[in-house]
């Protein structure tokens, strides 16, 4: 019997019948000539269309969510200037390492190079970004380019990819069913998996055995590899303290009894063997680098790419899948002989101090005194519930300060502005992390003014599409810092705005209201405590809490990933 739909008669309607058969349930995007016809085929075949308001955050919502469905995230745009659009995206799930499918429409094949419609060399300016990007070559070819495309973003490393769908394509009339017969194309398995070499298991235990200060660190890989299980057996096993990256969190939780994610910086200088799960030794991780890292440090790593291996820094390559090779050490290693206890409790110690310092730090000021991060987030994270809470952070401080205040309990409850450090993100991931978790789970998102700015529309998308969101924008009135009314009107004046300023107390809660949402303005910590409480009993309604902080004036940025080594100039 044929998979695909009896009834199919045009491009359009085989586009859609592939992509139903290939298990797509959402698709996220922005229609327009030619790709309606695209989109309302898919709504009759049963797939859900959440149509966004720039390209940008339909591609960010898309592949959000992949990362949290392990399967490729649909984005379906125009061509030309909406795929330009969309190369944010193909760009963010590439760094993030997300699966992402990208479809686009494009110009009649016989008008290419005739300066037609939108007309953009659309798989030349996604090539880049994807794995693979290509146009069908014949009608015909439609279900097995989209396979392939579906296939290649999420098997091996996962990543973008790109399949072009001239307007000819889509409006060509299809008459013949033995010939759609003959092309259906079978759904997508999910990805094989593969073990590690033993023998560098072997190595890598010995290695874990001998080591005196062990740590392991938790990539966001981990979390899209869905290893809780494995790697909290393994340090069930082997009582070594774990460090999560920004979206590893919540792989185990936070208030784990070896999390050492507060005692970061003396972890790193400390370890002499450190366990990589699904993390890169990027810039997050300061490239594996002294002083961050002891010079003398012996990396594992665990990575499903072979080309990731040694990236940087020479590491014992554990190739193959997170579960897998975790389950393989497991199986191999017990507990660790040399684990040197005034390490471990050194670390735990100062996990305690760090902890207390941040509470202390959110019970400062009066209740009718000015916000900052600090009291602002204690409020927040005393006042939401602490299961079923998915939360999205951007922004720089916002981001920075706000990851040590929130625990995360749960694997793929969290997500940042990630590998790329893309602004703009926050939107496109509450609506994408709203649609797959359902109304099982309260998105939160705890953005910066500036971060929220750039995708602030796509509240209209969340109301419409019927996805309630909380927003709480932490306004400092500008991009890292921001000035006061007093200070904002005199800069103006003599013209020495800084290039970080935005305007003050703009009532982003209003935007809300307009769409049909609700807003709250609030000024202190009576008020926010009052917001969110309201907003989590409004459940079913897109709530924004436009929350005034202490602006910060000019001060100079410093974040701890920007130190470096002072390098003498050649
Ligand atoms: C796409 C993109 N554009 C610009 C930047 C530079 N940038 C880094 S953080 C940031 C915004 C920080 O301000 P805000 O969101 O208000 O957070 P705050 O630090 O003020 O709390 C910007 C624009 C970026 N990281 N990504
Ligand atoms: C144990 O760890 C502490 C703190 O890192 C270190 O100073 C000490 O040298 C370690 N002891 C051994 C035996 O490695
Ligand atoms: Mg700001």
């Amino acid at each position: 019997m044929s998979t695909l739909d009896p009834v199919i008669s045009s491009g359009a309607e085989l586009i859609a019948s592939t992509l139903k058969t290939q298990g797509v349930e959402v698709i996220f995007g922005i229609v327009g000539i030619p790709v309606v016809e695209v989109a309302e085929a898919c709504v009759s075949a049963g797939i859900r269309f959440i149509g966004f308001r720039n390209e940008q955050s339909a591609a960010y919502a898309a592949s959000v969510y992949g990362f949290l469905s392990g399967r490729p995230g649909v984005c379906l745009s125009v061509g030309g200037p909406g795929v330009v659009h969309a190369l944010a995206g193909l760009l963010n799930s590439k760094i993030n390492c997300w699966p992402l499918v990208l479809l686009s429409g494009s110009c009649d094949t016989d008008q290419v190079d005739k300066g037609a419609f939108q007309e953009l060399d659309q798989v030349e300016a996604c090539r880049q970004y994807c794995k693979y990007a290509a146009r069908p070559s014949s009608v015909e070819q439609i279900p097995f380019v989209i396979e392939k495309a579906l296939r290649t973003a999420f098997y091996g490393r996962p990543g973008a990819t790109y399949v072009d769908l001239p307007a000819d394509f889509i409006q060509y009339p299809i008459r013949n069913k033995q010939v759609l017969e003959s092309i259906q194309v079978p759904k997508v398995a999910n990805p094989p998996k593969s073990m590690a070499d033993q023998s560098n298991i072997n190595q890598a235990v010995e290695l874990l055995k001998n080591a005196k200060n062990p740590l392991i660190v938790i990539g966001k890989g981990a979390a899209y590899a869905r290893a809780e299980k494995e790697i909290g057996q393994l340090v069930e096993k082997t009582k070594a303290p774990f460090l999560p990256t920004p979206m590893g969190k919540g792989v185990l939780s936070d208030t784990h009894p070896l999390c050492v994610s507060a005692a970061r910086s003396k972890a790193l200088k400390e370890a002499d063997v450190v366990l990589l799960i699904g993390a890169r030794l990027n810039w997050i991780l300061h490239f594996g680098d002294s002083p961050r890292w002891s010079p003398n440090v012996k990396f594992i790593q665990i990575d499903i790419a072979p080309e990731e291996l040694g990236n940087n820094k020479y590491t014992l390559p554990l190739l193959g899948d997170i579960q897998l090779v975790v389950s393989q050490l497991s199986h191999a290693i017990g507990n660790l002989p040399h684990l040197n206890s005034t390490y471990v409790s050194g670390l735990l110690d100062k996990v305690k101090v760090n902890a207390e310092k941040i509470k202390q730090s959110g019970s400062k000021g009066s209740d009718d005194a000015i916000l900052n991060y600090q009291t602002a987030f204690s409020v927040i994270k005393n006042t939401l519930p602490e299961k079923d809470i998915v939360y999205v952070s951007e922004g720089a401080n916002t981001m920075d300060i706000g990851r040590s205040f929130f625990d995360v309990s749960e694997p793929r409850h969290r997500l940042d502005a990630g590998t790329g450090a893309t602004m703009g993100v926050g939107m496109g991931y509450a609506i994408g992390a709203q649609s797959y978790y359902g109304s099982s789970k309260r998105v939160v998102s705890i953005v910066g003014d500036s971060a929220f700015g750039f995708s602030a529309m796509e509240l209209e998308t969340a109301i419409r599409s019927k996805l309630p969101l909380l927003i709480i924008v932490i306004n400092n009135n500008g991009i890292y810092h921001g000035l006061t009314d007093d200070e904002y009107q005199a800069s103006q004046n003599d013209g020495t705005l800084p290039t970080t300023a935005l305007s003050p107390e703009t009532r982003y809660e209003m935007i809300s209201q307009a769409c049909g949402g609700k807003g709250w303005f609030v000024k202190n910590r009576v008020e926010l405590a009052a917001a969110v409480k309201e907003a989590l009993d409004a459940k079913d309604q897109t709530c924004v809490i436009n929350v005034l902080i202490a602006p910060g004036g000019r001060s100079k940025l410093d974040f701890a990933w920007m130190q470096k080594e002072s390098k003498a100039r050649l």
